[in-house]
């Protein structure tokens, strides 16, 4: 029997037994002071909003046998997967791979490229470390999922026009029936989240469908 989700443009059915969770990049480079996305000028107090909703579908997620996913966006130490066209754009305080208070911006093993405590990764959850906005570029995220026969994904974190774009983006040309969950995701441009997730369900769900945290609960619970 499929669960069926309340969603936008339309109810979804889905089943738990193919769907994953997927939790995109809540590092503390990007949610905490000191990080990448501080070093950019954003106010990353703008993000915090999404981190509630995203435990309330982690422990819901983890009640209900589903799989879940954590990506971390970051950077080799030796920045040989980091092009120089990310490296140099812009005017940040701090670039990549130079020294903050929570360690190297962006780079993998340096405290700021950690998931945020309060959504820390349990043992057996796949932690995907990616190199680009997308979750599936450079990854085996593909892999992951095809080996527990997923289907369906629930997508949040941050931030929603970036990473969570991007990875939705990729994933809606791979097949996958894809549900933003707009509670759980947040952006440093409020309206940037707000046109991120109407383009999402716009043209009958042109990259897929739009939920919140509530109706996922009370569609697995
Ligand atoms: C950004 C992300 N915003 N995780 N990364 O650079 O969305």
């Amino acid at each position: 029997m499929p669960n069926l989700l309340d969603a936008q443009p339309s109810p979804l059915p889905f089943d738990a037994s193919s769907t994953a969770l997927l939790i995109i990049d809540m590092q503390r480079d990007f949610l905490e002071p000191g990080g990448f996305g501080e070093s950019l000028g954003n106010d990353v107090s703008l993000l915090a909003s999404a981190v509630p909703p995203t435990r309330a579908l982690l422990d819901v997620a983890r009640a209900s046998g589903l799989l879940v996913v954590h990506t971390r966006e970051g950077h080799r130490p030796d920045l040989s997967d980091a092009p120089p066209a990310k490296l140099e754009r812009g005017e940040p305080t701090a670039r990549i791979g130079q020294p903050g208070p929570m360690g190297r911006i962006l780079i993998r093993g340096e405290p700021g490229h950690d998931i945020i405590p309060a959504l820390a990764p349990q043992d057996g959850e796949p932690v995907i470390d990616k190199p680009g906005k997308g979750a599936f570029y450079a990854t085996d995220l593909a892999d992951v999922l095809a080996a527990r026969g997923i289907a369906t994904l629930l997508v949040c974190g941050v931030t929603t026009e970036v990473c969570v774009h991007t990875t939705v983006r990729e994933a809606n040309d791979r097949g996958y029936r894809c549900v933003v969950v707009a509670d759980a995701c947040a952006s440093y441009i409020p309206e940037f989240h707000a046109a991120g997730l109407a383009m999402i369900k716009a043209q009958g769900g042109i990259f897929g469908w739009v939920s919140d945290s509530d109706s996922v609960i009370a569609a697995l619970g």
